[in-house]
């Protein structure tokens, strides 16, 4: 059952700190990985001090002098080999992910394909980082824009996508000749263990100055050297709202730039011309999918008056084929919770929501007895509740669906843009006028706005970000890749003469 952690070089104890392929004698606390899926003791890591974290980043300054001057696609090439290296240990990496993090098997392997598809992304993207060029106002002057390596990236994951989120952002800074330094959540720190490994293989066969890729284990001070230390110009960081108003604030206090992908409130609207049946499974599989961590988790479904009865005793139908246990069991579809305090925030969600009188038309509950022995395994609920409660308005991390009920389009999109997220959103509707409304400027205020499929699972090709406290950041695909860089206006005067824009004359 085991084998993948020794062929991911996972031990019983692990250092928390490295440089790239040399591993630091960590001097930080032990941080103990139990698994949400049996309650076992994975491994532990023993995080990094501050001395560890001093030694990364001098690492990574010498590394960057070198990184830097390597051409793109020279870079592109060692991400394209880390894809490789990616698909060779897709299985055990995968399997490490689910029973770590405890997400179904298929989604392990589906973080791990994320990943792939990053480094495939990026490879063409060593190509094709393309600046304008600009026609001069002057005479014999000419005028373009490149794009420069920025240096040092502080990246902070979640525990939710313990692998990919990481990835999104590593791979684009590399070929953009950046080095990365990665606090991952110390929930689950094997899986970085594990990147670190593969990512040190690959640099081998490369030689890869040492520093590019910094790994810090670690608590909340972690993040807290990372946002204020000044040698670090980007930090990208996933994770809650609370968390990324604390970075947010540290990076705009010293001017360093903030890359934020927070909380998420997402809903889907189904309207009176939807296809239900797509309703049902989009709405299902976003609101139980990964018991509901995803940040793009579906947690508000919006439901036209004329179909709300339909779509509530088809969702109840729904949630009572849901089958709930291990998740590297392919036969069950929902795994547990991250951990005991996720369980307690679930229940007490469900405590608020009923005494601000919502209903419970599927009941919550924790699982117990045999294969339930983590004590983290919860019952998927859906409640009919109102948009305006405290706890609607509220992300919890946890399988908890609300259902609302509309009567207008202007009502709907007016319940969706309602909260101070604004991560994802989806439409379902074969109604052209419906759709295009809810995509143009007065629809959704999200960063992600589907019509006809819910509201996780992105691909890695678009910008993957939200508005309003998610935090305003994209990662991932389209031109996110310019926030890991910094932009120069170039002007060359080869001319025998100085004109000065504007017609300024000036002579002397
Ligand atoms: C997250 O939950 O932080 O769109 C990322 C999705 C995934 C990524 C989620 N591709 O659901």
């Amino acid at each position: 059952m085991m084998d993948f952690l020794s062929s991911l070089k996972i031990q019983a104890e692990n250092a928390g700190a490295a440089t790239g392929q040399q591993w630091l004698k960590a001097g930080g606390e032990m941080i103990s990985s139990y698994s949400p899926v049996d309650g076992k003791l994975i491994g532990s890591v023993k995080a990094a001090d501050k001395q560890n974290y001093e030694e990364v980043i001098a690492k990574a300054q010498s590394a960057f002098l070198e990184w830097r001057s390597w051409p793109a696609p020279r870079r592109g090439e060692v991400v394209r080999q880390i894809g490789e290296a990616l698909r060779a240990y897709k299985e055990p990496l995968g399997k490490l992910v689910s029973y770590e993090m405890g997400k179904s098997l298929q989604e392990g392997y589906g973080e791990v394909q994320e990943m792939i598809d990053i480094c495939d992304f990026a490879v063409g993207l060593s190509r094709q980082l393309h600046g304008f060029t600009m026609h001069s106002e002057r005479p014999g002057h000419r005028m373009y824009e490149q794009y420069h390596p920025l240096g040092l990236v502080g990246i902070i994951s979640a525990f939710n996508f313990p692998v990919a989120v990481w990835s999104w952002n590593t791979m684009l800074a590399w070929v953009c000749g950046d080095v990365c330094i990665w606090k991952p959540s110390e929930k689950t720190p094997l899986c970085a263990i594990a990147c670190q490994h593969i990512i040190a293989e690959v640099f081998a066969k490369n030689n890869v100055p040492e520093g590019v890729c910094g790994l810090v284990v670690g608590g909340r001070e972690v993040g807290e050297w990372m946002s204020n230390d000044t040698r670090i110009p980007l930090v990208s960081a996933t994770g809650s709202t609370r968390m990324g108003k604390a970075v947010g604030a540290a990076l705009g206090a010293r001017l360093g730039r903030a890359l934020l992908e927070l909380g998420g409130n997402n809903a889907i609207i189904i309207s009176r011309d939807a296809d239900i049946d797509i309703a049902i499974r989009g709405a299902v599989f976003g609101a139980v999918g990964t018991a509901g961590q995803r940040c793009t988790t579906t947690r508000r479904l919006i439901v036209h008056e004329s179909v709300y009865d339909a779509v509530k005793s088809k969702l109840v139908a729904a949630y009572k084929q849901l089958v709930i246990g291990d998740p590297l069991n392919e036969k069950n579809h929902v795994g547990p919770l991250i951990d005991k305090d996720a369980v307690k925030m679930y229940l007490s969600a469900i405590e608020a929501c009923k005494k601000e009188g919502g209903s419970f038309i599927v009941e919550g509950g924790v699982l117990e007895g045999a294969g339930f022995e983590s004590g983290c395994y919860v019952k998927p609920a859906i409640a009919e509740a109102q948009p305006q409660y405290a706890i609607v308005q509220h992300e919890t991390f946890a399988p908890i669906l609300y259902l609302l009920k509309y009567s207008t389009m202007e009502e709907a999109i007016a319940i969706q843009n309602g909260v101070p997220q604004g991560l994802s959103s989806s439409i379902m509707t074969l109604n052209l006028r419906e759709a295009e409304q809810f995509l143009s400027a007065a629809g959704s205020d999200c960063g992600i706005a589907n019509v006809n499929i819910g509201t996780s699972g992105a691909e890695i090709g678009g910008a993957f970000g939200g508005e309003k406290e998610t935090g305003g950041g994209r990662e991932s695909g389209s031109d996110a890749w310019k926030a890991y860089m910094r932009r120069q206006t170039n002007t060359i005067n080869y001319s025998t003469q100085l004109p000065l824009a504007q017609g300024i004359k000036f002579d002397i």
